[in-house]
């Protein structure tokens, strides 16, 4: 064991760390904040807040108490071989990026629903088209996905008068939304389905999972919207059901290879709208609150809450 004050360290490429150094330093004035490359002596440190941090970095600190993920998702962290084992994982719940998620998903659904895609084509050719209007109460909308994040977007989605079905691993009750769970559950939710998001996190049993056979199971015509990760999307089959018209459209936040390289096709795909992942950013604002309240409960020698389950991967 060290001697020295414990130590967080900071790793992000994305994040900006002076709110978190201030929003910390005020708050847990006992613990010191490095921010990566000077992250000091090893076994002073007892927290790493990070995203995305390279493969093998976390194991370099032989004291290590907690990882504090920066964002919800925490796929990245959990793919690193050399994660030291037992450590506790949180993650960030809501901390301001419920609202946003369920924003970016009722911005697509109304995209889709109204026409939006098909006008902007319309207005390159300076064409006077006016499109058949689709009621909203027979556009529904199907979310994988049900967690902190997905059921915010479920009530917002459902709060304008969508159908919105949903669908997670276990059986819950959401007002407004007729939830269906489990493998056996999915052929039926997807055939109900007009417009797909995906709320789901990134698993072994989940990567992939937008795939041919899941994009055929939707109706011709229907939209996909993915807000997750990109690994949940099998790009090649995307863009064959897109070029087949079997998918109408999609809006895609989240890629395999980010950022999404300037030759993908999804970036002059006519039925694809990119966005650089921005569904929900997390603001320091908003999550500094939870990982201070963390931070005092692990100087206290609680547990923190947010805890990721590392066997089930989310
Ligand atoms: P949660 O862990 O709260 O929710 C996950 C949901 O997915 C739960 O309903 C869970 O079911 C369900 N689920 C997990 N595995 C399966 C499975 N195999 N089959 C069916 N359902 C499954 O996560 P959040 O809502 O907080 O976040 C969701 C994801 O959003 C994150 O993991 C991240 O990847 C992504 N994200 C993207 C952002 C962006 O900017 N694009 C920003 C923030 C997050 P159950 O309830 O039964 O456990
Ligand atoms: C997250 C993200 O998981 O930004 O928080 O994708």
């Amino acid at each position: 064991m060290t001697s020295s004050a414990p130590t967080l360290v900071f790793f992000s490429n994305t994040d900006d760390p002076a709110p978190w150094q201030a929003a910390i330093a005020a708050a847990v004035p006992s613990v010191t904040f490095r921010v990566a490359p000077d992250i000091g002596p090893l076994d002073a440190v007892r927290y790493a807040l990070v995203w995305k941090p390279p493969r093998g970095w976390l194991a370099q600190f032989p004291n290590l108490r907690a990882i504090l993920s920066l964002g919800a998702g925490v796929d990245a962290l959990l793919e690193d071989p050399a994660l030291p084992p037992g450590v506790p994982i949180t993650r960030m719940v809501d901390a301001g990026m419920g609202r946003q998620m369920a924003e970016y998903a009722t911005y697509a659904v109304m995209h889709f629903h109204r026409h939006m895609q098909r006008y902007s084509a319309l207005q390159h050719e300076a064409r006077w088209a006016p499109l058949e209007p689709v009621a909203a109460s027979r556009f529904t909308v199907g979310i994988m996905g049900l967690g902190v994040l997905g059921a915010q977007a479920a009530q917002m989605v459902a709060s304008l008068g969508y159908p919105v079905l949903g669908w997670s691993r276990t059986a819950k009750q959401l007002p407004g939304v007729e939830v269906l769970s489990g493998n056996d559950a999915l052929p039926g939710f997807l055939a109900s389905t007009r417009l797909l998001l995906n709320f789901l996190p990134l698993t072994p049993a989940t990567r992939g999972v937008i795939d041919a056979r899941l994009l055929g199971m939707l109706p011709r015509g229907a939209f996909v919207v993915n807000l997750a990760r990109g690994g949940h999307v099998v790009e090649a089959d995307l863009l064959t059901a897109l070029d087949r018209g079997h998918i109408a459209g999609a809006m895609l936040d989240v890629f395999d290879q980010e950022p999404l390289p300037p030759t993908h096709p999804f970036w002059r795909h006519p039925a694809v709208v990119v966005t650089p992942h921005v569904a929900a950013v997390t603001q320091a604002e908003d999550a500094a609150a939870q990982v201070i309240s963390n931070l005092q409960r692990l100087e206290r020698g609680e547990m923190p809450t947010g805890l990721v389950d590392r066997g089930a991967g989310y």
